[in-house]
């Protein structure tokens, strides 16, 4: 039976942005994707503020669609480095796109989840990323995008 969102639910959610796989062999993980599976590949991105290096790829070779975002940890500061040394390679986030991250932030912090920044931060690409605690959502980290082409108002 389909459920309607309520009048409580989170506004704003646009689609599914990406999947963020953890990996230890980035160039190992872009030939398996790209050469094996077929996924084009649209970005490549060091963010040293949240410690990785990461690449996005698609399997639509006429539009970006929902991705896969490949993550390696830039050091071993890194959460990712931490991630894969306790767990190993593999699922590590669901990203959502959302039209506005503050306020979507803000009424998941209301609704007593933990958000992992007061502000949101620099992601791919230039968009808005925040995460809720896997703790808070059934073991999954999930991150909310506001991709840049929201912020500037074009989408
Ligand atoms: C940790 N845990 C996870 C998890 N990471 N569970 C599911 N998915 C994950 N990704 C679990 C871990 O197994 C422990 O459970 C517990 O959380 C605490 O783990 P910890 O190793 O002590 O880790 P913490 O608490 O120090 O850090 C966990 C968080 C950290 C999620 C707070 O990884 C973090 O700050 N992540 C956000 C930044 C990030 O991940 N950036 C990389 C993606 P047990 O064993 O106690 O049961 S960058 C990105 O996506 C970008 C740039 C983008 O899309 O634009
Ligand atoms: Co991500």
């Amino acid at each position: 039976m389909t459920s309607w969102a309520g009048p409580a639910a989170l506004p704003g959610v646009v689609g599914l942005d990406h999947i963020g796989l953890a990996v230890t062999d980035l160039e190992a993980a872009v030939v398996l994707h790209t050469e094996i599976l077929g996924l084009v590949l649209r970005h490549r991105e060091t963010n040293a503020d949240q410690g990785v290096v990461e690449v996005m790829l698609s399997p639509a070779p006429d539009g970006p669609g929902t991705q896969v975002q490949l993550v390696a940890a830039l050091d071993e500061h890194s959460p990712l480095h931490r991630f894969l040394a306790h767990r190993g390679p593999g699922l590590h986030h669901l990203a959502y796109a959302v039209s506005d991250v503050r306020n979507a932030s803000d009424i998941l912090l209301r609704r007593g989840f933990r958000l992992l920044y007061d502000a949101p931060r620099v992601g791919t690409r230039g968009s808005l990323i925040n995460f809720v605690h896997p703790k808070d959502t059934g073991g999954v980290l999930i991150e909310l995008v506001e991709s840049a082409a929201q912020t500037q108002g074009q989408g």
